[in-house]
C-alpha cells in the first residue's frame, strides 16, 4: 500500500498497521518514511472501516532511535539547509496530526525509542511499553534540542514539569519503571508481537487487558526518576540553565531523603550525562521547556523548530552528530564551551 521505502503501511482486519522497516539504522526516520507514515494515517483517518492505528517495528531491539540526523548533517555541511529544514518540518506537522488523530493510535515500543521516536508514539492514546523498553531524548548530547513536540509533551506530564525538564537536558535513560511513572508509557506488556496480532480481531480493551503485565514483574519496578523527585525538583524547577547548573555542582553528595549511596550515584549519573551535552543546546532548552510548559502543542512545535534551525546553522549540530553517530568517539567540542558565555536571548527571541 505504501510506495515509500523502510515503511510498510497494510490493513488487517479493523486496525491500520504502520511497521517501520529499516533495521540496520534501528528505524532513524528519513523524509521517506515520514512521507509514508503520513499518508497512511491520512487516508486511514476518514475510513470507515479502520478502528485503531499501530505503529510498530520489524527490527527486533528498536522501536525507532530518532531521525536521520546524519542525513540532515551531511546536507546542512554543504551549506544546503533546505532539505534538513523540509524534513523537520515535515515531521513535525505528522507529530501534530497524531496528536490530533480522531482514533486510537497504539504505538508499540519495544526496545529503543529516542528522539523522533517518541514524535511517533508519545502524541498517541496507547502508549505501549516492555521490560525491554529504552527511552531518551538525548537531542543535548548531539548539539541539538528535544523536538518532535516533546518539549510540550515532557512538561505537560502526569508529574512536575521540572522533571520533564530534566529528561530533556540530561537526556537521561528512562527503565520501563520511569517510562510509566512520567505517563510516557501507559500500557506495560510482555510481548508486544502478540498484542499486535490480536488487535486487529479483538476489542481494544480485551486485547489490552489479556497482553497487560504489572509493574512489580519488571527486573527494577522502582522508577529513579521518582526516588529522587525531590531532588530533580527542587534542582530544575526555576531559573536560567546558569542557576540550574550551578545549583547542581553545589548539590550536596548527601541527601537526607535518599539513601546517601543511591544519592550519591545518582548525582554522579546527572553530572556525568551533562558532561558530553552542548552548553548552547542546554541554554536553549530552558528556554524552549519553560515557553512550552504555558503554551499549545503547534506553538511548541513552531518553537522548536526555529531554535532546532538556529544551532544547526551555529555548527554545533553537525559536530554533535559527528562526536556521537559518525566518529563516535564522544568528544565533540562546542563552541561556546562554557554555559555563561551563551545569551539565552540568543533562543528566547525566537519563540513564539
Ligand atoms: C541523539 C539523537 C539521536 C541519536 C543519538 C543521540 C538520533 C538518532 C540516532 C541514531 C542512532 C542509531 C542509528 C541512527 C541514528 O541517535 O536522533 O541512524 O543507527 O537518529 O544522542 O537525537
Amino acid at each position: 500500500m505504501s510506495d515509500h521505502k523502510n515503511i510498510i503501511a497494510r490493513v488487517e482486519g479493523h486496525a491500520g498497521v504502520i511497521e517501520l522497516d529499516r533495521p540496520k539504522a534501528l528505524n532513524s526516520l528519513t523524509p521517506d518514511m515520514i512521507a509514508g507514515i503520513t499518508q497512511a494515517v491520512s487516508k486511514w483517518e476518514s475510513d470507515d472501516s479502520i478502528e485503531v492505528v499501530i505503529i510498530r517495528s520489524t527490527a527486533k531491539r528498536a522501536f525507532c532511535a530518532g531521525g536521520d540526523v546524519r542525513g540532515v548533517r551531511e546536507t546542512d555541511m554543504e551549506g544546503n539547509y533546505q532539505p534538513g529544514d523540509d524534513f523537520f518540518r515535515d515531521e513535525y506537522a505528522l507529530n501534530l496530526q497524531l496528536a490530533e488523530y480522531n482514533k486510537p493510535i497504539v504505538a508499540l515500543m519495544e526496545g529503543v525509542c529516542m528522539g523522533g521516536g517518541f514524535g511517533i508514539s508519545a502524541h498517541g492514546s496507547h502508549r505501549v511499553i516492555t521490560p525491554r523498553t529504552l527511552g531518551a531524548m538525548p537531542e543535548a548530547a548531539i548539539g541539538f534540542v528535544p523536538d518532535v513536540g516533546m518539549s510540550h509533551a515532557l512538561t505537560h506530564l502526569d508529574v512536575d514539569p521540572a522533571i520533564g525538564l530534566f529528561i530533556g537536558c540530561t537526556g537521561w535513560r528512562l527503565s520501563p519503571a520511569d517510562m510509566l511513572f512520567t505517563g510516557l508509557g501507559n500500557v506495560l506488556v510482555d510481548d508486544a508481537n502478540a498484542l499486535a496480532e490480536q488487535l486487529p480481531t479483538q476489542s481494544l480493551r480485551e486485547a489490552l487487558q489479556a497482553a497487560r503485565i504489572d509493574q512489580s514483574e519488571l527486573d527494577e519496578p522502582q522508577s529513579v526518576l521518582e526516588k529522587h523527585q525531590k531532588w530533580i525538583v527542587d534542582t530544575f524547577a526555576v531559573g536560567s540553565w546558569v542557576d540550574i547548573e550551578r545549583r547542581i555542582a553545589e548539590s550536596d553528595e548527601v541527601n537526607g531523603d535518599v539513601n546517601a549511596e543511591d544519592h550519591a550515584k545518582f548525582l554522579r549519573a546527572v553530572r556525568e550525562s551533562l558532561e558530553t551535552a552542548n552548553p548552547s543546546s542546554l541554554v536553549a532548552i530552558v528556554e524552549v521547556f519553560r515557553r512550552s510548559a504555558q503554551t499549545d502543542l503547534a506553538t511548541a512545535l513552531k518553537n522548536e523548530l526555529a531554535v532546532g534551525g538556529h544551532l544547526r546553522r551555529e555548527g554545533n549540530f553537525a559536530e554533535g552528530v559527528r562526536a556521537v553517530l559518525v566518529d563516535k568517539d564522544r568528544t565533540a567540542r562546542f563552541d561556546p564551551a562554557r554555559a555563561e558565555d551563551v545569551d539565552p536571548k540568543t533562543y528566547s527571541e525566537l519563540l513564539s
